[in-house]
């Protein structure tokens, strides 16, 4: 057992700390709220980092320290105000890292606590209206950075990797589950050739990486009170990607009109409203350093992120269900089937999608 106290003690923190208590629901890590006597200094968060998932603790930490600071630095040349609940603020130890490693192996980092911020859980036009703009402005806001930045997890989303991993679960059939999804692994070879646009031009030199956060989800942003989106949280998968990551994974979540894990593929659709708002949102702020050609591909983010979570889900089914957890044996499966009707409806609006940025861009 940790004593938080005593890792605690190891921070550079201001004022002396009162309780410490479990902050959220803790299923994947463990987070605690530190309240501190004095009126004057913050209440900080105390966070287990999760290094099953994260093995490169370091490449992590420095990722977001770098971001973290950059972004402070620019809102303090802008002359903003209430700069720290506008950035996370992370804290260094006694070894002048922003976490520490205890004697049991385990990692812990610490942060300043925003306080009155909220989350909202809802995905409708107004919110998914601001979460374009959050995470385009956050892009924005790092897009100088991305040679100080490493891939925290290697090619999270390149598309010929995923096929790869796909082909080679195909090859070994270690679950005998290949010969029961045959067609379904053949309509997704039809468009894997298109779908690995991004890394083709990428190779070609027409796409460059640039710093994206990699986990786009409205809950992942902090409103005010007063509604004002304050800033972006959850920085574990910030990393240099391609400009699909951001656009296309909060779309992947967002405009499905069921739960990525529903059977009731029936009733799946991509919905344009999530869409046009989202969209409007992003490019008002994104567009200060997307390329006119990432523009015109952001119709083939909005596609490819369902397609290759598909062949992910896929993936995982034909290897024995080691990487997603599974209530029932064709969780995955359904997953995948899921993505792929959603991937489905998605194309069914392309050329509708073309045309709403083409007007946005008019
Ligand atoms: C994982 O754990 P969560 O839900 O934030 C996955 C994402 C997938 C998502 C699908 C590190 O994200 O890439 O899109 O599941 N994260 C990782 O549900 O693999
Ligand atoms: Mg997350």
């Amino acid at each position: 057992m940790n004593n938080l106290n005593q890792i605690i003690s190891h921070f550079n923190i201001k004022g002396t700390v009162s309780e410490v208590k479990p902050l959220g629901n803790g299923l994947i890590n463990d987070t605690y709220k530190v309240n501190t006597v004095e009126p004057d200094a913050p209440d900080y968060v105390l966070q287990r980092i999760n290094d099953s998932i994260f093995t490169d603790v370091d490449l992590l930490q420095h990722n977001i320290y770098e971001v973290t600071t950059h972004i402070r630095e620019q809102l303090e040349k802008e002359g903003a105000d209430d700069i720290d609940r506008r950035v996370l603020t992370f804290i260094k130890a006694d070894n002048d890292k922003t976490y520490i490693k205890t004697e049991d192996g385990t990692f812990w980092r610490m942060s300043i606590f925003i306080p009155d911020a909220i989350t909202v859980e809802t995905v409708n036009p107004e919110y998914s209206y601001h979460a374009g703009k959050a995470f385009g402005e956050f892009e924005a806001q790092v897009a100088d950075i991305t040679d100080r930045l490493g891939e925290t997890i290697p090619n999270f989303h390149n598309m010929e990797l995923r096929r790869d991993q796909l082909r080679q679960a195909v090859k070994e059939d270690r679950a005998g589950r290949v010969a029961g999804v045959k067609d379904f692994i053949d309509e997704l070879e039809k468009y894997s050739e298109e779908m690995c646009l991004g890394e083709r031009l990428f190779r070609e030199g027409k796409l460059k990486k640039h710093v994206c956060h990699c986990d786009t989800k409205v809950n992942n942003m902090m409103f005010d009170k007063e509604g004002r989106v304050l800033c972006v949280i959850d920085l574990d998968t910030v990393m240099p990607s391609l400009f699909v990551s951001d656009y296309g994974d909060f779309l992947r979540t967002g405009a499905n009109t069921i739960a990525e894990d529903s059977p009731e593929f029936d009733k799946i659709d991509f919905r344009m409203d999530i869409f046009e708002a989202f969209t409007r949102g992003y490019i008002e702020s994104a567009s200060s350093f997307l390329t006119p050609l990432e523009i015109s591909l952001l119709p083939y983010a909005a596609e490819l992120f369902p397609y290759m979570q598909a062949v992910r889900f896929l993936w995982d089914y034909l290897n024995g269900d080691h990487y997603w957890k599974c209530k029932y044996p064709e969780h995955n499966l359904v997953r995948a089937k899921n993505q792929w009707h959603l991937f489905l409806k998605a194309k069914e609006h392309e050329a509708e999608m073309k045309k709403f940025i083409e007007g946005l861009n008019a």
